[in-house]
């Protein structure tokens, strides 16, 4: 009998949740960036382990949401934890004893609470402990078990990929009997047109401050397979006002072409092959409001403003 269930990845924004979910897959599924709320919808991240499949579900951070596309994004993360058979709340540990009153803090104990409605079954990853002293880490894993929410608490350092391994063992022991629910090549959920038009925002996020990254949005227009075997795609960023167009395309267009070249190189290592992007710059001051962005992105249009 073979054993294959989901497994949801929540936390505060910022905790490594993605960079876990790339560990735990051993492939690059979700992008990261050292900035809030990249992650706009829930990603399978897919991954095998003896005779179980096990589905990870990388979600958008939860925190307190102030806009549209955030309600959004909270409500897809909630939603990821009701459906699955286990649950990872990822913390930053670093962050956490540096600061007890950071926003993270504040956004963690928010979740912890929510849990404890949750009869499921949970296990608290505290992550970033690479550069921490263990006599800090002690605290901290005995302030969370006494919470009574966890059945286990794993210290680990998903960048480094250290102390994958145990979570991973974890997981796979609370997956439910049952048939693949993937083939077995498969490691995530999202088509490539979705994949390419994440690996282009996650370069936005790297190379554009301030507002810009949260003003913006990208979409794969066209996907043309070439007799050589190459791709062609056609993308399109949506930014809200002329002057962050002015920013995305950069001094005779110097930023846009950087950004082009950066998403590039990945695609190619990505799908092995060749890529010729075309990159294009829109501005439509309501997209955040418009239902049909919601869709492409995989996220719930949230009716009331
Ligand atoms: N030092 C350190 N940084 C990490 C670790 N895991 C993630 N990060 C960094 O934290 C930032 C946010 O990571 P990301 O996975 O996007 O977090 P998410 O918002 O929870 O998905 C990125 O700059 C990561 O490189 C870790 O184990 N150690
Ligand atoms: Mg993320």
């Amino acid at each position: 009998m073979t054993h294959c269930g989901y497994c949801a990845i929540i936390g505060a924004p910022n905790a490594g949740k993605s960079t876990l979910t790339n560990a735990l897959v051993g492939s690059k599924v979700v992008i990261v960036t050292p900035k809030v709320q990249t992650t706009r919808m829930n990603v399978k991240g897919i991954a095998i382990a003896g005779d179980a499949q096990i589905v990870f579900v990388d979600t958008p951070g939860i925190f307190k949401p102030r806009r549209r596309l955030d309600r959004a994004m909270v409500g897809a993360a909630w939603a990821g934890a009701e459906d699955a058979d286990a649950i990872l709340l990822v913390v930053d540990a670093a962050d956490l004893t540096a600061n007890a009153r950071s926003h993270a803090a504040s956004d963690t104990h928010a979740i912890l609470q929510g849990l404890k409605s949750h009869k499921k079954k949970i296990a608290l990853v505290l992550n970033k402990i690479d550069g921490m002293k263990r006599t800090d880490l002690l605290p901290l894993v005995e302030q969370f078990h006494a919470e009574g929410v966890f059945e286990d608490v794993f210290l680990v350092s998903a960048l480094k990929g250290e102390g994958i391994e145990d979570v991973a063992a974890w997981v796979k022991a609370r997956m439910p009997e049952g048939p693949w629910l993937y083939p077995e090549d498969q490691f995530t959920d999202i088509s490539s047109r979705l994949l390419a038009s994440e690996i282009t925002r996650e370069k936005i996020y790297l190379r554009l401050h301030d507002e810009l990254p949260y003003s913006s949005t990208v979409e794969t227009e066209n996907w043309e397979d070439r007799p050589d075997g190459s791709v062609k795609i056609n993308q399109v960023i949506t930014v809200q006002r002329d002057g962050q167009k002015a920013i995305v395309l950069g001094k005779g267009g110097a930023t846009i072409k950087l950004i082009g070249e950066m998403a590039r190189a990945e695609l190619e290592t990505l799908f092995g092959r060749r890529v010729h992007l075309f990159l294009f710059v829109k501005v439509r001051e309501d997209w955040a409001e418009n239902p049909e962005h919601y869709e492409q992105m995989g996220l719930e249009f949230p009716r009331d403003k």
